[in-house]
Order: structure tokens, then C-alpha cells, then sequence
């Protein structure tokens, strides 16, 4: 019963066991550190009882070990911050990967849903301009544009390759949204006007629930309709193609 109650949820991309990893590890040091001040604390209602210190110390503390040991924390901290976590988010979150293996999707968050694109079996996208944005072209497709001409689009429907890296770009049409994938393990602000990019490769193939992580007006539950898929490439392929063949350029969107 343990086992199921404090589980994390299912995981499906590469990089997930090491976030979940991270996680379980920030636990234990909480755990250690609750039980250790705990043990500290009972001793010093113990150590200063009243009955054995009736007159309160108005001096208190006179050495100064306490401040040296707080300056001691903080340079670890600074060097755990500077030393590790920059560097290393730098790697690996801000170097996305490119080239013919890695599927581009683009990412449009609305009052309330998710519009995504894909660069159909060219894997190229077309140009986009903010001029051309509208309620019938949320990316701001460039009409006549070569390598657009077989984008398309699809509304609460995001479809992955197994075992390739996929980049997201993600932006929005209005307000603050939040791209999250639980099983993915990554979440990204969607900020209109900016596209930023997020990646994972997932592994597990199946359906997952995509969240909204920023409260974004009063539908936002509602966008948790929009799902994952993660299939074979063999099937994305087919699925691609055929998409490209049949709604290349339409609008999916909401109405
Ligand atoms: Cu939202």
C-alpha cells in the first residue's frame, strides 16, 4: 500500500529517473535534517529547563562559532549554485539538440487549450511572422511559403516519437500558460510573444496527460484535455504523412 501511496508518478522520458532520483535524494537530506534539529530541539528545552535555570541569561551566546558556521553554509551554497547547478542546467536544459534525428513540435497555448505544430516530412517549418497572426493562424504561418506548405496543425493532440529527442517551442496566443508533462518531467513557462524551447526524449510508449502549471483564467482545468502520445517512429512517420496529405495548412484550433 506504501509502495503505491508515496510512489512518483509514471515516468516516460530519459532524463525523468535522474529528475525522480533528485527528488527522493532532496527527501532523505529533509528527512536527516527534520530529525536532527528535532533531537536539537528537544535538548535545549531539556539543557534550559526552568528549574535548573531560574534566572533568565540576558547576554546569551558569547562565542561566535554560530556565525562562522552560517558563513560556512552560505559558501557551499554559493559554490552548490555556481559550481553545479548553473553549469549544469546550462548543458543540459539550454543546449537542445538538433539535426535530422531530433522531431520539432511547436507549441501555442490558448485560453483554453493547446495548439501544436509540426514541420511535416520535410521537417522544416515554415516562416512565421507576427503580422499574420490570427484567430485562424495562431503561429503566424507566411502564406506561400515553401517549407510550410506541408506544416499542419492539431488542437489537444501532441504525438511523439519513441527513443528521439523532441524540442518543444513554446509560446502562447494570450496569457501566461505553463507547458507541463508530468510523465516527461519537464514544464516550461509559455510567454506570449517569446518561444522558448524545452526537450525530453521519451521512451515509454502510451498516452499522458498534458497540464497547464500557471492559473491562466477561469477554463484552465481545462486544459488538462490535451494529451501525449508517445508511439513508435514507424507510426508517427505514418501518422505525419498522412496528416501532411490531408490537413497540411488548416486550422485545428479551438472555435
Ligand atoms: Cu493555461
Amino acid at each position: 500500500m506504501f509502495e503505491k501511496l508515496l510512489s512518483l508518478p509514471v515516468v516516460a522520458s530519459e532524463h525523468g529517473k535522474d529528475v525522480d532520483a533528485f527528488i527522493i535524494y532532496i527527501h532523505w537530506l529533509m528527512g536527516f535534517l527534520f530529525v536532527i534539529w528535532m533531537a536539537y530541539f528537544l535538548y535545549v528545552l531539556w539543557r534550559f529547563r526552568a528549574s535548573k535555570n531560574p534566572k533568565a541569561d540576558h547576554v546569551g551566546v558569547r562565542s561566535h562559532a554560530s556565525s562562522w558556521l552560517e558563513g560556512v553554509v552560505a559558501l557551499i551554497e554559493a559554490v552548490l549554485l555556481l559550481a553545479f547547478a548553473i553549469p549544469m542546467w546550462a548543458k543540459i536544459v539550454d543546449q537542445a539538440p538538433e539535426g535530422p534525428e531530433t522531431n520539432n513540435v511547436r507549441v501555442m497555448a490558448q485560453q483554453f487549450g493547446w495548439n501544436f505544430m509540426y514541420p511535416g516530412p520535410d521537417k522544416t517549418f515554415g516562416a512565421q511572422d507576427l503580422e499574420f497572426v490570427t484567430s485562424d493562424n495562431k503561429f503566424g504561418q507566411v502564406p506561400d511559403d515553401e517549407s510550410g506548405a506541408d506544416d499542419f496543425f492539431t488542437y489537444n493532440d501532441l504525438r511523439v516519437p519513441a527513443g528521439k529527442a523532441t524540442v518543444f517551442q513554446i509560446s502562447s496566443l494570450d496569457v501566461i500558460h505553463s507547458f507541463k508533462v508530468i510523465a516527461l518531467r519537464i514544464c516550461q513557462d509559455a510567454i506570449p510573444g517569446l518561444s522558448i524551447p524545452t526537450w525530453a526524449t521519451p521512451l515509454k510508449e502510451g498516452r499522458y496527460q498534458i497540464n497547464c502549471a500557471q492559473l491562466c483564467g477561469n477554463g484552465h482545468t481545462s486544459m488538462t484535455l490535451g494529451f501525449m502520445t508517445v508511439e513508435s517512429p514507424e507510426a508517427f512517420d505514418a501518422w505525419v504523412a498522412e496528416k501532411a496529405l490531408t490537413t497540411a495548412g488548416e486550422d485545428a484550433g479551438f472555435e
